[in-house]
């Protein structure tokens, strides 16, 4: 080996490792979870049996026939979803009713059976072709509860349901992101619950698919938010206290769902899920109830905007493709988003901080593209301040601020302040919890600087980017 190659591959691992690096604090996200974060928004697909019958929870005897899309189009929902800026796409493959879209080799009830494409048809096929093409993610929703399945409430149930999710992560349908654990647990076609082997099930994923982040009420990749409006807490960790309980009735406190834990041991961040319609299913009733942009920006604003990570259904028709109504708003949606946050108002700004970790660590990072180019700021500096001196005055009434999670969430409490008299400053919006991405909306201002100081934090702050917005 020459010499040049010693000192290029000893650069490469010390800047692999971030050996020069502030150390992290407490619990910080596996790669897995910190790409997944990085996703912001992914979109959610109910899709069976209650698209046909206009059900929200089909009772598991509906003939396999029932399931028949004129013309099912995966291409479509992942060229939509690709254009309005998602990056994964979550299928329910099998819902409560139990009816798998996909030939389930452990059920009698699936796609095989029906008279769709003569029995030969598979959903999850086509959708991981369409998403492979469109650079898009794709994940999956099991349902535990299975209506149909006559094991359903005895020990058999538990093996079969790992088998199935085997069924589908062995590598056959491409790498699964994320696979949804629905805690729902009613009653079966017997009349009996199930007592699920949730370590089963995890096991069974993980050892075909170890870089699937699992969700559910307790992860342990990611965590159900605690409501259904597609909201996260004001204050939003993304470490959560789950010791003791279980996906489903043994959930944590809703308050610990919506807003994670400040101690928590262990990263779970939060995933927020909504439906762009009031159902979870597609039904004609329901095209004239899409939300509009302004509900799907406040949607934005409350969980990308508060550390979480959006999940929104948007449910195919009877047809197999995402209704005109529904990918009309999507995409205004995505010019609305573009909008906002296509131009960066503090970008030309000089930025000067209390400190700094080193010269690598430097407060410039800020307004760098580069997710691993960050400010960190110096040893003990937990109340430190940077200050943006803008090129010239500007007017704007958003801020969105990240903090490089890979060295854990530390930010407890934060100001926004803008210059008063000759040396004081004047606050304009102050904030909880950051994160990986916290946007904050204040009264328009017009101004040539701006400081965000940060009133309480685990440790000195590390922020990756510092952005300025006017949102019309
Ligand atoms: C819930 C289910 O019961 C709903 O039908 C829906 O799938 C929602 C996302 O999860 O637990």
């Amino acid at each position: 080996m020459n010499i040049r190659v010693i000192v290029l591959s000893l650069t490469a691992v010390l800047s692999a490792s971030c050996l020069r690096c502030p150390p992290p604090v407490g619990p910080v996200p596996s790669a897995a979870q910190l790409e997944w974060q990085k996703m912001e928004m992914n979109l959610f697909v109910h899709f069976g049996p209650n698209t046909f019958s206009g059900l929200e929870w089909g009772h598991g005897n509906e003939p396999e026939d029932l399931f028949c899309p004129g013309s099912l189009d995966c291409r479509q929902w992942a060229g939509i979803a690709r254009e309005a800026g998602f990056r994964g796409i979550i299928l329910t493959a099998k819902h409560h009713d139990g009816f798998c879209l996909w030939p389930n080799p452990e059920s009698t009830h699936t796609v095989r059976e029906s008279r769709w494409r003569g029995g030969k048809g598979d959903v999850l096929r086509e959708l991981s072709e369409a998403c492979r093409e469109s650079g898009l993610k794709m994940g999956v929703y099991i349902s535990p509860w299975d209506r149909n399945d006559p094991s359903y409430g005895t020990p058999d149930y538990n093996g079969k349901y790992a088998r199935t999710l085997q069924s589908v992560h062995d590598g056959r349908y491409g790498e699964l992101f994320e696979h949804w654990f629905d805690g729902a647990c009613g009653e079966g076609p017997t009349g009996k619950r199930q007592e699920y082997d949730w370590p089963l099930f995890r096991r069974s994923v993980l050892e075909l698919n170890p870089r699937a982040v699992l969700f559910s009420d307790v992860g342990p990749g990611c965590r159900w938010v605690g409501n259904e409006s597609g909201m996260a807490g004001e204050t939003s960790w993304s470490t959560l206290k789950a010791d003791g309980y279980t996906p489903g009735a043994g959930a944590p406190p809703q308050r610990s769902l919506m807003e994670g834990d400040e101690d928590g041991p262990y990263w779970i961040p939060a995933e927020a899920d909504v439906s762009i319609r009031p159902g979870w299913f597609w039904r004609e009733s329901e095209n004239g109830s899409v939300k509009s942009v302004d509900q799907l920006m406040d949607i934005y604003y409350g969980s990308v905007g508060r550390n979480a990570l959006l999940l929104l259904n948007v449910p195919p028709d009877t047809s197999g493709r995402i209704h005109p109504v529904d990918s009309v708003r999507l995409i205004e949606f995505r010019q609305r988003l573009d909008s906002v946050f296509g131009n960066n108002l503090a970008s030309g700004a000089k930025v000067r901080t209390s400190s700094s970790y080193g010269l690598r660590f430097r407060g410039k990072n800020l307004l760098q593209d580069r997710y691993d180019r960050f400010w960190a700021a110096s040893g003990r500096d937990t109340c430190a301040f940077a200050v943006l001196e803008l090129p010239k005055e500007k007017r704007f009434n958003l801020i969105q601020i990240q903090e490089y999670i890979p060295l854990g969430q530390r930010v407890r409490s934060f100001v926004v302040e803008v210059p008063d008299g000759e040396e004081g400053w004047r606050q304009l919006a102050e904030g909880t919890t950051i994160g990986y991405k916290r946007i904050l909306h204040f009264p328009q201002v017009s101004t040539d600087r701006i400081r965000v100081r940060i009133t309480s934090s685990k440790a000195a702050p590390v922020l990756e980017s510092i952005g300025l917005y006017l949102a019309p």
